[in-house]
C-alpha cells in the first residue's frame, strides 16, 4: 500500500487506486456482511424528506438520522447494536490515521443510479483534530469539494474503485458532496451502484 497521496485537492488528501482489485473484493464482502447483520435503510432528513443513499454503520455508535433530527446512536433503527468495522477499513485507518485513536463508526452509504449527496460539512463528531478516513467501492462518482464556508467555487475530482482519501487537518470541515455517480462503471458490485465506506472518531 502507498502512503504519499496521489492528489491533495482543497487540504483533502486522495489516494488513487489504493487498494488492488483482490482487497476491493474482500472489502466489499465484509461490506456485505454488515448489510447481512444491519440492513441498509433509507434515512429522512431533519425535514422530513427520504434520503437519495441508503445507509447502515459499524462500530460503537453509527449514523442515523430520522424526522427527530440526525445522530450518532449505538443502535440501528431496527434496534439491534452495529457489527464490528470491517478489519480491512480498520488496516486502512492503521495505515492513513497512523497518530488517531481507533475509529468509532464506519459509515456505509450505498448509492443506486440516482442517488447523490448534497453539499455538508462532516461536524457531529466530538473532535475534529482527528480527520474522517473515506473509501470508495464500485461506480464511479464525481466528488464536490468546497470550503470551509456554504458557497463560493467548489472544485471536483472523479472517485473511483479502491480510492481512499483523507479529509483531516485544514480540510476537516470543508463542505463536501457527491454531484451523481457514472452507474454501470464498475463491475465489482453485482448491480451497480457504489458504495462509500467513512471511518471516523465520534466521542
Ligand atoms: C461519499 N463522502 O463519498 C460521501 N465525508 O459518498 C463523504 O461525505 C465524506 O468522503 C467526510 C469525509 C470524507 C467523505
Ligand atoms: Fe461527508
Amino acid at each position: 500500500m502507498s502512503t504519499s497521496p496521489t492528489i491533495m485537492i482543497r487540504g483533502i488528501a486522495v489516494f488513487k487506486a489504493y487498494l488492488s482489485p483482490a482487497q476491493q473484493v474482500t472489502l466489499l464482502e465484509e461490506a456485505r456482511a454488515v448489510q447481512r447483520q444491519a440492513p441498509l435503510f433509507s434515512p429522512t432528513t431533519a425535514g422530513g424528506k427520504p434520503m437519495s443513499v441508503r445507509m447502515t454503520s459499524a462500530g460503537k455508535y453509527g449514523w442515523v438520522s430520522d424526522t427527530g433530527g440526525y445522530r450518532y446512536d449505538q443502535r440501528h433503527p431496527g434496534g439491534m447494536a452495529w457489527p464490528a468495522i470491517p478489519p480491512l477499513a480498520l488496516g486502512i485507518w492503521k495505515d492513513l490515521a497512523a497518530a488517531a485513536p481507533a475509529p468509532e463508526c464506519c459509515l456505509i452509504n450505498y448509492y443506486g443510479k440516482d442517488a447523490r449527496m448534497g453539499m455538508h460539512q462532516d461536524r457531529d463528531e466530538a473532535d475534529f483534530r482527528w480527520p474522517v478516513v473515506s473509501i470508495s467501492l464500485g461506480d464511479d462518482a464525481t466528488f464536490r469539494v468546497g470550503r470551509e464556508e456554504r458557497g463560493g467555487p467548489t472544485e471536483s475530482l472523479v472517485l473511483s474503485s479502491g480510492d481512499v482519501l483523507v479529509m483531516g487537518e485544514k480540510a476537516r470541515l470543508v463542505y463536501h458532496g457527491i454531484d451523481r455517480i457514472r452507474f454501470g462503471t464498475s463491475k465489482l458490485l453485482k448491480n451497480g451502484g457504489r458504495l462509500n465506506l467513512t471511518l471516523r472518531v465520534v466521542t
